[in-house]
């Protein structure tokens, strides 16, 4: 997979999820902390959208971030206008191509897609920015038409062009072989914006970056349209894991959880419990086999190290699928000692309780407490 770079779209994308009302202040709270981990490009809210969004726009460019800023807008020159006088670094332009959005959004054909676009994409280049070209859902749209738009615009020199899911239903398959197709035809980066309808979103941007994409849209926990898009969280926990080096010297990966918490607070969401990296259970072991494997090396049941992410793992042995390895092991913490036979004794009295009900770690620890006494009570 070859090196990426990382469009974060929370304060584009994320302000379409059901739930978001970004203020001023918190936008740029955010932006800080998306530049401050280290992302490649912010992407913002078209000035067009609304007032507000526009000298938002320019207060987030005067920040002097080191990620390089965005706005995203339609491909309308009277947008394009407006999005260049907000100081942006770059201007991410998008139209929907595929027969639904062409019959049902804008009502314009490929022909005057192109014009359009040609008009807008000169125009901003003429400002000496960067320009980005998109297809909104690209994946149901006639791929003689797209792969001609696309090659329009990599002649005009724009320096990415830009494939959307828009509505989820690619599977990484297709997802490989469209941005194959589109790399055979075109010399600019490839970007793509997967959306997470059937939970392919991450699978999806892993492979448009196995099929030579270079760069991917996210937003932090996914937030966006219906269910969102790639999250932030996701394609670090996937691309840690293909190529660690890289990554932890790109991102600042113990400010995830912050940066989650920050924007889990904004749009009043809870951080999910099977969250990659940050789920509360994402680095927890319960079962005993589990947890014996652990304590010897935790490569053994985890493909991710916490201590990456700031974070620490633990083993849970307040259960019945416990075992006297996880048992020995928070004997050790409570500072007493038993051998490995009292140990498995104990163990056996907790399994016992667990057959009944659900335990906790004060059941736990009074089971071993009480063993313990007993044991180095009675003369022996
Ligand atoms: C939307 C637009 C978009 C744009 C993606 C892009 C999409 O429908 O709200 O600019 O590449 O999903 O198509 O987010
Ligand atoms: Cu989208």
């Amino acid at each position: 997979v070859s090196k990426f770079q990382l469009i974060e779209s929370t304060l584009r994308e994320g302000e379409q999820f059901a739930s978001a009302f970004f203020d001023t202040e918190t936008k740029i709270e955010i932006a800080k902390a998306l530049d401050d981990f280290g992302v490649d490009y912010i992407e913002l809210t078209s000035p067009a959208a609304s007032e507000q969004s526009r000298s938002d726009c320019e207060a987030i460019c005067k920040l002097g971030l080191k990620a390089k800023i965005l706005t995203h807008i339609r491909c309308h020159m009277d947008d394009a206008r407006l999005a260049v006088s907000t100081g942006v670094d770059g201007v991410d332009v998008v139209i929907g191509t595929s027969q639904f959005l062409r019959q049902y959004s804008h009502g314009k054909d490929m022909n005057y897609i192109a014009q359009s676009a040609v008009e807008v994409i000169e125009f901003v280049k003429s400002h000496g920015i960067e320009i980005r070209f998109s297809s909104e859902d690209s994946f149901r749209s006639d791929l003689v038409d797209l792969l001609n738009i696309y090659r329009t615009v990599d002649k005009i020199g724009v320096n990415r062009v830009g494939i959307a899911d828009t509505v989820g239903c690619a599977n990484p398959r297709q997802v490989y072989e469209l941005v194959r197709t589109l790399k055979s035809v075109v010399s600019c980066d490839i970007e793509c914006h997967f959306h997470n309808d059937t939970g392919c979103a991450i699978a999806n941007a892993y492979t448009a970056l196995e099929a030579g994409a270079n760069l991917i849209d996210v937003s932090v926990l996914g937030i966006g349209e219906r269910n969102g898009i790639t999250s932030l969280g996701g394609l670090m926990a996937r691309m840690i894991a293909a190529d660690r080096d890289y990554v932890l010297s790109k991102y600042k990966l113990h400010k995830l959880r912050d940066l989650e918490n920050l924007v889990a607070d904004a749009v009043q969401v809870n951080i999910p419990f099977n969250n990659p990296i940050t789920g509360f259970c994402a680095f927890t072991h319960k079962a005993g086999i589990h947890a014996k494997a652990i304590l010897a090396n935790p490569s053994t049941y985890e493909i991710l190290n916490p201590a990456d992410f700031g974070l620490t793992r633990y083993i849970h042995f307040a259960n019945r699928l416990t075992g006297w390895n996880a048992i020995k092991s928070r004997v050790d913490q409570l500072n007493l000692h038993l051998t490995d036979a009292q140990c498995k004794d104990v163990t056996a009295k907790i399994k016992k309780l667990g057959d009944v009900r659900s335990l906790n770690i004060d059941d736990v620890d009074s089971i071993i407490r009480e063993f313990h006494a007993d044991v180095t009570s009675t003369p022996t």
